[in-house]
């Protein structure tokens, strides 16, 4: 298997050589994809035959890495394929099931960590094409399918862990972990000659989603980079390339940031807990998650790429179908509050759902029904009509005083909420959005203060910083600390509370740092403890943990600063203060 894999893929390398160079404008080639904002990930492998199950047992983790966390050796995992028979597999049914989602791009495993091409591959054998009972390239039906509906095809490709083969990363069961040297070889000879075959054999491509770089040296995640913008000068370059050399920015999975993001990113998410398929994980998530969390991933400025794991036979589990009709029939109706928007212009969230924005137009996604009322300050643009996507024209009225202009919109709404998942009012906006930048109180008078909307003062070598989603990680130093500076409109007691999350992956959360919190000049302290659990809107996984800091009284309004100064952080924490948020809710 090895010469004829090595062999064809040095006459694969050779043309590459000629191609004539296009350059095309990287803000160009992100058009379509910053306009679709929404696509379809497909995780389908040789894994779907055992499903989560090896020798009668369960496996833990994910349906697609199954081969790894049993160590199966490759010669036994490599039988799988000759029971992979897909024959219920039908491409224009799995691209109308994107279709009717709204969704706009698809993105499949062209080969997994595990190595096996789910399309007809000249350089391996190892291919459905060469090695299953199929004999067909289910990627040439989806490309034609996709060309049919209108939806662009991408694939997701593994460029450094290759399980089946010697020279690729990862499979420390039957091999040894390859020298640079030897993971050059296969980099040269597996992974260059099949990218190039994807980007050659299947038409325009939209994207290729490169995933878990590892020890990839740059001038490897240059020379793939390099490669796809050579042979498809259009076809993006996912952020997992490595080396920050992608077209666009990779969130980590099911991670959703909490505030804007300036680069141009995309987060992959579950439907339910795995990727490729396992029949044990039941774990579905409702269709109302999944609207909220394209809807938060827009107002981020963000793509939802929502997977699905199709069976063994080809089949999308029904529970996928039933969830996905139900996004597709809300983004009938609110697509366009989702398609071709920009992040919330706002530097904050608001207390009953998110905000995204077109030139001239906001869109509020109300995902809490305030009752008949909702209002919004901040707003300094006149706003000249305001409609329910799913209904009528709403009634508004907006505050002006004469040093700021408009301050407050105040929108009469039906009593009950037009959709339970997001019911959205557009409004439209005379000129350009223009907002008060300032972190102000909200009207449902708290004020919520994230670490990315303050100054973090950092002890020399301190690694303390928002990760992806924009919680604290690796906030292990008491002399670190942040300070924020805050309006309020409507003074009172507050009680303080601090708002931390599990660490990324659900990975667990450190308790037992004592902590001061400065506000209007007044010091509450604490202990950070579990005093309760609360909702995280943007990832329903792992909920945040509250601790109750005590209380304190402003009496103006005005603007006002806080602070958040660990006093003690007990040592060797492996997550450290993973803040979310400092708040201020009005004490009853
Ligand atoms: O290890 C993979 C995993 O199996 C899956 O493909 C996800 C999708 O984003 N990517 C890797 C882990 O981040």
């Amino acid at each position: 298997m090895k010469t004829c894999l090595y062999t064809l893929a040095l006459v694969a390398a050779l043309p590459v050589l000629a191609q004539p160079q296009k350059t095309v404008d990287p803000q160009q080639r992100l058009e379509w994809w910053t306009e679709a904002r929404f696509g379809m990930f497909i995780h389908w492998g040789i894994y779907t035959v055992p499903a989560g199950e090896w020798n009668g047992q369960p496996v833990r983790g994910l349906g697609e890495w199954i081969m790894n966390r049993s160590k199966i050796p490759v010669r036994d995992y490599e039988k799988l394929a000759t029971q992979f028979n897909p024959v219920k597999f039908n491409a224009d049914e799995w691209v109308a099931v994107a279709k009717n989602a709204g969704m706009k791009y698809l993105t499949i495993t062209s080969k997994h960590h595990d190595g096996f091409a789910m399309y007809g591959s000249k350089v391996s054998p190892y291919n459905i094409v060469d090695a299953t009972p199929f004999h067909r390239d289910p990627m040439k039906d989806l490309a034609a399918a996709c060309q049919r509906a209108g939806i662009k095809l991408c694939f997701y490709y593994s460029q450094t862990q290759d399980w089946h083969e010697p020279n690729g990363v990862g499979n420390t069961w039957d091999f040894k972990e390859p020298s640079p040297l030897e993971f050059e070889k296969y980099y040269n000879e597996k992974v260059i000659p099949q990218v190039r075959e994807l980007l050659t054999n299947y038409g325009p491509i939209g994207l290729i989603w490169f995933d878990t770089p590892r020890n990839i040296t740059q001038e490897q995640s240059q020379k793939l980079a390099d490669l796809v913008h050579q042979l498809q000068p259009t076809c993006l370059v996912s952020g997992r390339v490595g080396h920050g050399l992608g077209d666009y920015d990779s969130a980590g999975d099911n991670q959703i940031s909490m505030g804007a993001v300036k680069r141009p990113w995309e987060t992959p998410v579950t439907l339910n807990d795995t990727w490729g398929f396992k029949k044990d994980d039941h774990n579905w998530k409702p269709a109302q998650v999944l609207v909220r969390q394209l809807a938060t991933t827009s107002s981020r400025g963000g793509n939802y790429l929502l997977n699905v794991g199709p069976t063994s036979e080809g089949v999308i589990p029904p529970e996928s179908v039933e969830r996905l009709a139900e996004v597709g029939k809300w983004m009938k109706v609110n697509g366009e509050a989702i398609y071709g928007t920009s992040a919330n212009p706002f530097p904050y969230d608001v207390p009953w759902g998110v905000i995204t924005s077109k030139p001239g137009r906001l869109y509020l996604h109300v995902f809490r029904w305030p009752g008949k009322e909702l209002v919004l300050y901040g707003l300094r643009s006149k706003v000249q009509q305001a409609k329910l996507l799913a209904g009528a024209l709403v009634r508004f009225a907006q505050k002006e005083d004469e040093l700021n202009g408009y301050t407050a919109l105040t929108l009469s709404l039906p009593a009950q909420p037009l959709d339970p998942n997001d019911s959205v009012i557009a409004l439209d906006i005379a000129g350009k959005v223009e907002v008060d930048p300032s972190l102000q109180q909200q009207p449902d008078l708290t004020v919520t203060m994230p670490p990315q909307l303050g100054d973090l003062h950092k002890s020399p070598g301190s690694q303390a910083r928002p990760d992806s989603r924009g919680v604290m990680e690796r906030w292990t130093r008491a002399q670190d600390w942040i300070e924020w500076s805050f309006k309020v409109n409507h003074p009172g007691a507050f009680d303080v509370e601090l708002v931390t999350s599990q660490q990324k992956y659900g990975d667990g959360w450190d308790g037992g740092q004592r902590v001061s919190i400065e506000i209007a000049s007044q010091k509450v302290s604490g202990l950070v403890a579990d005093n309760g659990k609360e909702d995280n809107p943007s990832n329903p996984y792992w909920p945040y943990v509250i601790s109750k800091m005590g209380q304190v009284k402003i009496d103006k309004a005005g603007t006002y600063s806080a602070t958040l100064k660990p006093d003690d952080i007990p040592t060797g924490q492996k997550f450290g203060l993973t803040v979310v948020a400092v708040r201020l809710v009005p004490a009853k």
